[in-house]
């Protein structure tokens, strides 16, 4: 599903992150020491090949809530923005560190010139951030930022279930409908 706002295309689809050649960009859900982890960061590094890490290990660590960006080597992309997560529960304000993700990410990819950018549902996995909290700190946090947007064209989320589709596309609906 997508819809246009502002002039930037968003759009949900159900896939694997490491797969996805039409975006510049894949946004890494990734652990402190940008190293090879389960979930995302597992499929990334794994598909990426381990010049990735090797990239990844002077700009490490992050905080929660930090972005850094690296080449996408084995990846069909140009980039991959790697951004760690709050652990839901334990770094708090969760809201505020998740949010920066996002932010952080979009920055990053304006500050590349990057045209398009793929998210996952950062924290939502290994970090415990309930799903239906976390797709409303991502739109309230991205739609905010589409005015202030030169070079993105298209803000493309990747969703690995059924639920979580459901979730980003009723909220979509929700936006799209105003
Ligand atoms: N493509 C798209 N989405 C995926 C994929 C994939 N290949 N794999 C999982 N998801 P997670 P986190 C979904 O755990 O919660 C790592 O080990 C998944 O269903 O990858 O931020 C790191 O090293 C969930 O909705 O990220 C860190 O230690 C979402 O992506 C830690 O896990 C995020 O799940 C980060 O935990």
């Amino acid at each position: 599903m997508k819809t246009v706002l502002q002039n930037i295309e968003i759009e949900v689809v159900k896939g694997d992150i490491s797969n996805q050649p039409d975006v510049d960009a894949v946004v890494n859900a990734a652990n402190a020491e940008l190293a090879p982890g389960g979930g995302v960061a597992g499929a990334i590094h794994s598909t990426a090949g381990p010049q990735l890490y090797e990239e990844c290990k002077p700009l490490a660590p992050i905080d929660p809530g930090e972005a850094v960006i690296t080449n996408a080597y084995g990846l069909p992309n140009k980039h991959v923005i790697h951004c760690l997560g709050p652990v839901y529960g334990q770094d708090k304000p969760e809201d505020q560190l998740l949010a920066s993700c996002y932010r952080n990410s979009l920055k990053l990819a304006e500050e590349n010139s990057l045209e398009s950018i793929g998210f996952p549902g950062i924290s939502t996995g290994i970090f415990g951030y309930p799903k239906e909290q976390a797709v409303e700190v991502v739109f309230n946090t991205i739609l905010p930022e589409l005015p202030r947007i030169k070079h993105l064209k298209r803000i493309k989320f990747i969703v690995f279930g059924d639920k979580d589709l459901q979730l980003y596309e009723s909220k979509l609906k929700e936006i799209a409908v105003g």
